[in-house]
């Protein structure tokens, strides 16, 4: 086992809870001595025989081919010993049950909307009474998941590197969102990249079945060519495209045309949390991946309704008094901030902190979706000079004094819809820990407001 973060980790304690002999090594010291202190021993593989191993489990983030491979890489190359992942380990663990005891597997990947998607599947079939357990990629590692049985199933999120360390994975349902050039270096390029992604759909037969989103050249060429020639079905999904078979959600008007009939299921702006053409490819590939596993339309639509999103993406918090509380701190940059600015209108902006290169001038298309502004941290003049003319601007200093002043705003104006959306469009390390810590500041602010009313002045 080489690499012992989270994936590394999960694997070891999994690995010797099965009765294997694990050797497990990290470079770093720190990692290595939380390791031990969870119950892992330590065994320096770079100075053992590899003749006696039966395989090197790889960490994911660890370079597989490219650039380069890494150094311990070669060296099992040399030896022949094969070269696998976490999932792969499970997958294995997957196989070996009989047919009947296999729980399902369902496998996210694409470029973009993996997070959601996997959640959001993950949260419409518990809402349905499932019994679903969400990893990967995600965040936890998948061996750190409840044990297999026959009617869980499995929601995984899965990366390039992980799919590229997979062999025997057989997803159910495998989702393939969309693609786009990313994590280049990784992959020897786009060729490679796709080859990766293109993992997800290997050993599925004609039971299984592949969603593939319509929205760009490379995903479409994979539907046609899946269609053509793979075992397996194919659902088409878009957010682009009314498509003569499959789901669509154009303009977020979801349909389902799965038997080339189509059936209207609903509105996606009744969902909160699935604002946006990128949710609403999201939504549609949800739809699929919940019809193949023999869920309703009103139960899936349901889900799609309560589902609360991710945390800090665009995560709904909650109205008070008409206004809602949009929680996207995740957006450290201009380029994350413009999905939710071009989700909603009537917003009352709040952005601020440690600014980007490039500030907030990208996003001068989306100032007409800004009521006001309000601006807090290191960024505020810079942010003033580029609104001043444009978008009505306040100073505010502090997170705290920003969203109690848009609410009192959004509360007065009586525009139709008002959200009041945290999108700093900056990093956060000038008045919070990270991120995640100036969004749980923000929810907490908003919750205290729905559980006490405002005071009388500013
Ligand atoms: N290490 C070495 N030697 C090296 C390089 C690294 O010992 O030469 C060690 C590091 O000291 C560290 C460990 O390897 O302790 C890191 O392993 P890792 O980078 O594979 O990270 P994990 O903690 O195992 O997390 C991985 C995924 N990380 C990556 O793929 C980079 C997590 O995805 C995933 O949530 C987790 O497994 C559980 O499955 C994160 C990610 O950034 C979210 N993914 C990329 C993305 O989404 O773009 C692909």
């Amino acid at each position: 086992m080489y690499g012992l973060g989270r994936t590394g980790l999960s694997a070891a304690l999994a690995l010797k809870a099965g009765g294997a002999r694990v050797h497990a090594w990290d470079d770093n010291e720190e990692t290595r001595a939380k390791a031990e202190a969870a119950g892992i021993a330590l065994s320096d593989i770079n100075k053992r025989d590899w003749q006696t191993f039966a395989a090197l489990v790889l960490s994911p983030g660890i370079p597989y081919k490219f650039p380069q491979p890494h150094r311990l890489v070669r060296m099992a190359e040399m030896t022949g010993v094969p070269v696998i992942g976490d999932m792969e380990l499970f997958a294995r663990a997957v196989q070996a049950l009989p047919e009947r005891g296999r729980p399902k597997v369902v496998g996210i990947t694409g470029t973009n909307g993996k997070s959601t998607t996997t959640t959001l599947i993950g949260h419409i079939l518990k809402e349905a009474g499932r019994d679903v357990r969400v990893g990967g990629n995600i965040g936890t590692g998948v061996l750190d998941l409840a044990a297999l049985h026959s009617n869980a199933i499995y929601v995984l999120e899965l990366s390039s590197y992980q799919l590229d360390l997979v062999k025997s994975l057989h997803c159910n349902v495998a989702v393939m969102l969309n693609l786009s050039p990313d994590h280049l270096d990784r992959h020897g390029g786009m060729d490679g990249y796709q080859a990766a992604k293109m993992r997800i759909f290997q050993n599925q037969t004609p039971q299984d079945l592949a969603v593939i989103g319509f929205d760009d050249i490379y995903t479409q060429s994979m539907a046609i060519g899946l269609s053509a020639s793979g075992p397996q079905r194919v659902t088409q999904i878009s957010s682009t495209y009314t498509l003569g078979k499959g789901v669509s959600a154009v303009e977020g008007r979801l349909y389902d045309n799965l038997n080339g009939k189509a059936e209207f299921i609903g509105k996606l702006e009744d969902c909160p949390a699935l604002q946006g053409r990128h949710n609403f490819q999201n939504a549609a590939a949800a739809y699929a991946t919940c019809r193949a596993l023999g869920l309703d339309p009103a139960t899936i639509m349901a889900g799609l309704k309560s589902f609360p999103g991710l945390a800090h993406r665009m995560e709904n918090i909650g109205a008070i008094d008409g206004v809602r509380f949009v929680n996207d701190s995740k957006a450290t940059n201009a380029q994350a901030a413009e999905q939710a600015l071009r989700a909603f209108k009537n917003i009352y902006w709040i952005a601020g902190g440690v600014a980007k290169a490039e500030g907030i001038m990208p996003l001068a298309p989306l100032f007409s979706h800004v009521s006001k502004a309000y601006l807090f941290g290191q960024a505020e003049e810079a942010f003033t000079a580029t609104l001043q003319g444009k978008v009505p601007v306040q100073a505010c200093g502090t997170l705290d004094r920003a969203v109690d002043q848009a609410f009192r705003d959004a509360k007065a104006a009586g525009d139709t819809s008002p959200v009041v959306l945290l999108s700093p469009a900056c990093a956060s390390f000038d008045q919070f820990k990270d991120y995640e810590h100036r969004g749980d500041v923000f929810r907490s602010l908003v919750k205290a407001m729905m559980s006490a009313p405002l005071k009388e002045s500013a």
